[in-house]
C-alpha cells in the first residue's frame, strides 16, 4: 500500500522568535498532516502539550530522553517496511535525495522529524517560558533540551524499524560509523533481528577516494548487530546519488 508520503521540507523552515515556537511547531504539524493524509489520526494541541511539558521548567542541560516519551507516544505513526533510511554525517546529500522520491524515509519525513527539524528551543528552571535562542549547543552538555529529543526520537524510529532498513554513512571521513553518532549509540542497537531482515549500507565516497568497505570502524558496525541480521555494504560515489538526486525519474534501485 502506498502511504502517499510527501515530502513537506520545503513547506516551512522559518526560524520563530520565542513567543511563537508554539505557533511554529503547531503550524508545521498542521502542514505534514495536509501533505501526509496517513498522520491525520494526529492532533496537534496534544503533540504541542506532550513535547512542552518534556523541557519547560527545567533546566536545559538536564533533561532525559526519557523526558519526551510522553511526546513520543502521543504522536500516530505507521511504520514503513523497507523503505527507512538511517543516516550520519550525510544529512544533505541524504534529504536531497528523500526530498526527490519516495521510496525512501528519514526521521526528518515522519512527523515529529518534520517538525523539530532544524529548530532549537529549551526551558528554564523555575520558568514556564520557551526560548529559541541562548540555548546550550549539541556538545555543551549531555542531557540538553535539543540532543535529547533526536536521541529519544531516534530511538523510537530505529524500535518501529522492520524488514530491510539502509543507513547512508560518509566515506570522506576518517570513521563512517562514528561511535559516539546516534547511529552507533541509538539506532544500531534496537535493530532487532525478529523484525528486521537486513541492513544495507551506502557508504558515499567522492570518486572512489575516501574509505572504502573493509574500514575498520564498519567492521565494528557489523560486529554490533545481530548475527541473523543480513549485512552488506556497497561503496557508491556521490556523482551517482547527485545524478539520482538530478533525474529523479531514475528508479530507486538503479541509484546505488
Ligand atoms: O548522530 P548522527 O548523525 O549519527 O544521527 C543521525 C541519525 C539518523 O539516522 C536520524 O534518524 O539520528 C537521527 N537524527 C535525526 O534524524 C536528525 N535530524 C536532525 C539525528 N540527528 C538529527 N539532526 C541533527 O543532525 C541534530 O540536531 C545534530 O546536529 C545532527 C546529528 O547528525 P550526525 O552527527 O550527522
Amino acid at each position: 500500500i502506498s502511504l502517499g508520503v510527501v515530502h513537506s521540507h520545503v513547506l516551512s523552515s522559518s526560524s520563530p522568535s520565542s513567543e511563537s515556537l508554539k505557533k511554529t511547531i503547531i503550524d508545521k504539524c498542521e502542514a505534514f498532516i495536509q501533505n501526509n493524509k496517513s498522520s491525520s489520526a494526529n492532533n496537534c494541541q496534544k503533540i504541542w502539550s506532550a513535547f512542552q511539558q518534556a523541557f519547560v521548567g527545567r533546566d536545559p542541560c538536564n533533561v532525559p530522553m526519557e523526558a519526551y516519551d510522553p511526546l513520543i507516544h502521543t504522536v500516530i505513526q505507521d511504520p514503513v517496511c523497507n523503505r527507512m533510511l538511517f543516516w550520519s554525517k550525510t544529512k544533505k546529500i541524504v534529504h536531497d535525495f528523500t526530498e526527490k522520491r519516495d521510496c525512501f524515509l528519514t526521521l526528518e519525513d515522519t512527523l515529529v522529524g518534520f517538525i523539530m527539524n532544524g529548530l532549537t528551543w529549551c526551558g528554564k528552571e523555575d520558568s514556564n517560558e520557551t526560548f529559541t535562542t541562548g540555548c546550550p549547543g549539541w556538545t555543551d552538555c549531555v542531557n540538553n533540551t535539543v540532543r535529547s529529543f533526536w536521541n529519544r526520537a531516534s530511538a523510537a524510529f530505529a524500535d518501529a524499524a522492520c524488514g530491510d532498513v539502509t543507513a547512508m554513512l560518509n566515506g570522506s571521513i576518517a570513521t563512517p560509523f562514528s561511535p559516539t553518532s546516534i547511529f552507533a549509540t541509538i539506532e544500531v542497537k534496537r535493530f532487532k533481528a525478529a523484525k528486521v531482515k537486513s541492513l544495507s549500507v551506502v557508504l558515499v565516497t567522492k570518486e572512489n577516494k575516501g574509505t572504502t568497505c573493509d574500514d575498520p570502524s564498519l567492521q565494528d558496525l557489523q560486529k554490533e548487530i545481530e548475527p541473523k541480521l543480513k549485512y552488506n555494504c556497497k561503496a557508491v560515489p556521490e556523482s551517482k546519488i547527485q545524478d539520482c538526486i538530478s533525474h529523479p525519474d531514475t528508479a530507486c534501485g538503479a541509484c546505488w
